[in-house]
């Protein structure tokens, strides 16, 4: 029986393999913004077309659970096949699907913006007319008439600083209240990384993981799914591990003991009341607070929790009234989190992604300081996951020009990045009297001081390929707000590689390469604590006249007069793919020696690397990394005022500096909130959060809202992908049964989202894996107005707005009410 069994499957092989023949294989590595961004892609091509990705076979070929045959070794060095996800498999799929951009576009005269209707014109003519448009904005409206969103754009820098003209943002809608907090808690400023951990120190050394607002099993965080594959090993070896999320998530389900549902947005009265148990019980660590945390600010945060500042102490029972947690699970949790020595508490960015973010990612730092557990082995420092290698590295990534000269321009930043359609919209209420320019300046995030110029936005260039570049979606404030701010931008210009509902708002469409699969560039690590560098070899050539990124920068650079300042590797007339090495190899040349300098250790010689395709820097160590070892082991002082970790933030307390250009202690400049604090305090007490329960517009719109990343795909990209629709994800409301039922909303209904900014259609998923009171949308999902201009797609950008907070944490939950649709036409686009 078995026999005849084996010969089908033969069989089956065989014809299988006969799809393959004549087939060659080749090696790039993903590009994605998931923060993992170094999964390895194996890749067959037959006649110059990809047929198949596949998974790695680096390490362990043919072995499907790797941790049978690694070693501990194995696991130190991350041995382990660098298998991507989801998103891989159909990567050259989403390259050929018909809303690629393919020709410079240009809307067609009388075209509405949004309406999506271009004409094909030649590179020369699209970029002349950009050029043109620049230069003609800079001489008649002046030097900040040309806006960019999103962060400090990279790219777009330098171009500013030749041209004499441009305005940035500021912030990150990702992590920025962590980076805000490591400035102020910790003395590390701006992007400057804090290396913090690998998984095989969390592997070996944690004996507590506590996933806060954390869902691994779904978001990649170094290769795909392999953080969710390390704490599996960890709870295997008998590390329990807790998850705190207000839905019953798969990681709750598939890799915790214990699942602690709170309602969000009160994390942090949770996390004081941890504070008051660890003092009441005397159960923190005495030692490591007086070596290493600033004393008065130790003693107001202790005075604040018992209560002997304000007569309330926070204890569990006033921690439950807020947050919903039993009392006796925040006891059981604070002291299981005191005697697990240490804990890897992932406090993740989720969390403090919404109105004063800034006070939780706080909190966390504070427990983690308060146990001695911020760095060492087997700790973390709840702020952002870097691996060894990657602070020294960031300055030789091929993905900007950093080896470039800058002109003498400097960009002013004028507006926290998501604030950018307010930096339009609110200008006309400062002219006609509605808004102090004080007030103004407050909410978009640009220094009060009088003296300086308000921006004059006319001219928008959006994002920076990769990023960005489908803000009405993935840019935390209302869809609608942008478009309206876009309506009254003079010329829209965009670089993109498919027509995203953004795109289709340009008056010019620049098309680029794919950088995983058509551009030729190499990849370091990002957030997961997996430390590779890998090269993309330009596997195929872009489809129709689509260019590298950094074509189309250097041509824009050279119309405007400056091409060989911005990239200095240019020559007119030699091949692009020369240049374009010899920038790439002196980029890698100049990481191996830093390399060389940090860690006196070789890695491969770009000829060498170019081969092989991938380089493990944790070939290079012997032990795990863990974070502050320099701190903890050999005395290096925090850069903070005091030397020590600042429980208090003076910069926050003086209140003389307010809405002034805000530098440190010593000197720097804290660059990601360079305005006025608003309501944030010098210590992280717990207030109500703006669009959270103890909003008043509860009472209205009393569903509190979550827009989480989703597993099938990237952020907003790879929403229009049929091999990730359909059986496959099926974009959905959740909400709870109870809320369901008092609504008269059964599973699979068609519903309508809204509030006071905007509405959206979208099915429902009646569930129990969500706290009652709360329900999910997944971010990324393509704007599609009906023709009342009402969203059909179910994209929650539409929703997002919050003017009244302070702005470095982008506000992407918010509270919603939902009512079953009637109408039948009023159906989505089945996908
Ligand atoms: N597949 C995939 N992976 C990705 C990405 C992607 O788009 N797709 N994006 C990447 C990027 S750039 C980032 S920044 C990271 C994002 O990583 P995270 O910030 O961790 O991601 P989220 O999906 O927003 O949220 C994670 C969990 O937090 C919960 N949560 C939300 N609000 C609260 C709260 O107030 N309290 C608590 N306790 N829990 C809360 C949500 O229910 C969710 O389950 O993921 C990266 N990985
Ligand atoms: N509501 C809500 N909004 C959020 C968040 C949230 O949790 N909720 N999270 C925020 C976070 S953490 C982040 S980091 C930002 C991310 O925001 P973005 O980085 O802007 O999001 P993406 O959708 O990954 O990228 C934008 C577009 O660029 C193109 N693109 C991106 N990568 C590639 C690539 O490799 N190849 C090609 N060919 N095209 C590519 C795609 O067209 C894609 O749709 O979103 C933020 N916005
Ligand atoms: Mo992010």
């Amino acid at each position: 029986m078995s026999e005849v069994k084996n010969e089908r499957v033969e069989k089956i092989k065989t014809l299988l393999m006969q799809k393959h023949v004549g087939e060659v294989l080749d090696y790039t590595g993903c590009y994605a913004n998931c923060g993992g961004s170094c999964c390895i892609f194996k890749v067959r091509i037959r006649d110059g077309k990809i047929t198949a990705i596949e998974p790695d076979d680096h390490y362990n070929v043919g072995v499907g659970r790797e941790d049978s045959v690694a070693s501990d070794t194995d696991l130190m060095k991350n041995r382990l096949q660098q298998r991507a996800c989801e998103v891989a498999w159909v990567w050259h799929k989403q390259l050929t699907l018909p809303e690629r951009v393919l020709y410079p576009l240009k809307r067609v005269d009388g075209a509405r913006r949004g309406e999506g209707r271009f004409e094909k014109i030649s590179w020369d003519e699209a970029l002349t007319i950009v050029a043109e448009k620049l230069k003609e904005a800079k001489e008649k409206y002046g030097p900040y008439s040309i806006i960019t969103p999103y962060f400090e754009n990279p790219h777009l820098d330098p171009i500013f600083s030749f041209l004499g003209a441009g305005v940035q943002g500021w912030g990150w809608c990702s992590m920025d209240a962590e980076r805000l907090v490591k400035h102020l808690m910790l003395g590390y400023p701006g992007w400057s990384r804090l290396e913090s951990y690998d998984m095989a120190d969390m592997l070996f050394n944690s004996k507590l993981i506590v996933l806060w607002g954390a869902e691994p099993s779904s978001t990649r965080y170094g290769p795909a799914h392999q953080f969710a594959y390390y704490i599996k090993m960890a709870r295997e070896r008998g590390t329990p591990v807790i998850c705190i999320d207000p839905r019953y998530t798969d990681t709750a389900a598939v890799l915790a003991d214990q699942w602690i549902p709170i309602k969000p947005g009160t994390d942090l009265a949770m996390m004081i009341a941890v504070a008051y148990v660890l003092f009441k019980q005397d159960l923190y660590n005495k030692e490591f607070v007086e070596r290493f945390v600033e004393p008065k600010g130790f003693k107001a945060w202790h005075d604040y929790v018992m209560g002997v500042e304000d007569g309330v102490p926070k204890t569990p029972q006033w921690a439950e009234e807020i947050c919903g947690v039993p009392a006796e699970t925040i006891e059981g949790f604070a002291r299981l989190y005191a005697r697990s020595k240490p804990t890897f508490l992932f406090k993740n960015w989720s969390v403090a992604r919404k109105s004063y973010g800034e006070n939780v990612a706080r909190a966390a730092v504070i427990l983690q300081s308060m146990m001695g557990y911020i760095g060492g082995p087997g700790g973390y420092n709840t702020l952002a996951p870097v691996s060894r290698v990657r602070p020294y590295l960031d300055n030789y990534t091929a993905w900007i020009l950093p080896l470039g000269v800058r002109g003498k321009y400097v960009a002013p930043r004028m507006y926290r990045s998501n604030k950018w359609a307010e930096a339009v919209l609110l200008l006309d209420d400062v002219k006609e009297g509605r808004l102090t320019t004080e007030e103004y300046r407050r909410i978009i995030g640009w220094r009060t001081d009088p003296n300086l110029p308000n921006p004059n936005p006319k001219v928008l260039l959006w994002g920076s390929y990769y990023m960005g570049t489908n803000y009405l979606v993935t840019g935390a404030n209302a869809t609608e707000r942008q478009i309206k701010a876009l309506e009254k931008m003079e010329f829209v210009v965009q670089i993109a590689s498919f027509m995203t509902p953004t795109a289709k708002y340009a008056d010019i469409i620049l098309p680029v390469a794919d950088q995983a699969l058509e551009d030729y560039t190499f990849q370091h690590d990002g957030y997961g604590g997996f430390a590779n560098i890998l090269l993309c070899p330009k596997i195929k050539e872009p489809p129709g006249e689509a260019k590298p990124l950094f074509w189309i920068y250097t041509k824009l650079a050279e119309k405007l007069g400056f091409g060989h300042l911005y990239n200095a590797y240019y020559r007119e007339g030699e091949s692009w793919f020369v240049l374009w090495e010899r920038y790439l190899r002196k980029c890698y040349e100049a990481g191996r020696e830093e390399i060389r300098k940090r860690f006196g250790k070789e890695i491969p010689e770009f000829e060498e690397f170019k081969k092989s395709r991938f380089f493990n820097y944790d070939e290079l160590f012997d032990k795990p990394l863990y974070g502050l070892k320099d701190h903890l082991e050999k005395g290096v002082t925090f850069q903070t005022k005091s030397g020590k970790i600042e429980f208090v933030s003076e910069i926050l307390a003086d209140e003389s500096q307010r809405g002034k250009v805000h530098i440190d202690q010593l000197g720097r400049l804290i660059d990601n909130l360079p305005n006025d604090w608003k309501g944030l305090e010098a210590l992280p007490r717990y207030k109500p959060i703006v669009r959270g329960f103890e909003d008043p517009m509860v009472k209205q719109y009393p569903l509190f809202m979550l827009t989480p990343h989703s597993r099938y795909r990237v952020h907003s990209f790879f929403w229009n992908n049929p091999w990730l629709r359909g059986d496959c994800y099926q974009h959905r409301f959740w909400i709870n049964v109870a809320d369901a039922k008092a609504r008269g909303i059964r599973d699979g209904d068609l519903v309508e989202v809204f509030n006071h900014v905007g509405r959206t259609r979208v099915r429902a998923y009646v569930t129990t894996r969500i706290m009652p009171g709360v329900a999910i949308l997944y971010h990324g999902a393509w704007y599609d107005p009906d023709e009342d201009g009402v969203d059909k797609a179910g994209c929650p950008a539409v929703l997002l707005h919050d003017n009244e907070s302070p702005p470095t944490p982008a506000p992407v939950t918010t509270l919603v009410q939902v009512k079953k649709c009637e109408r039948k036409s009023l159906e989505p686009r089945g996908r």
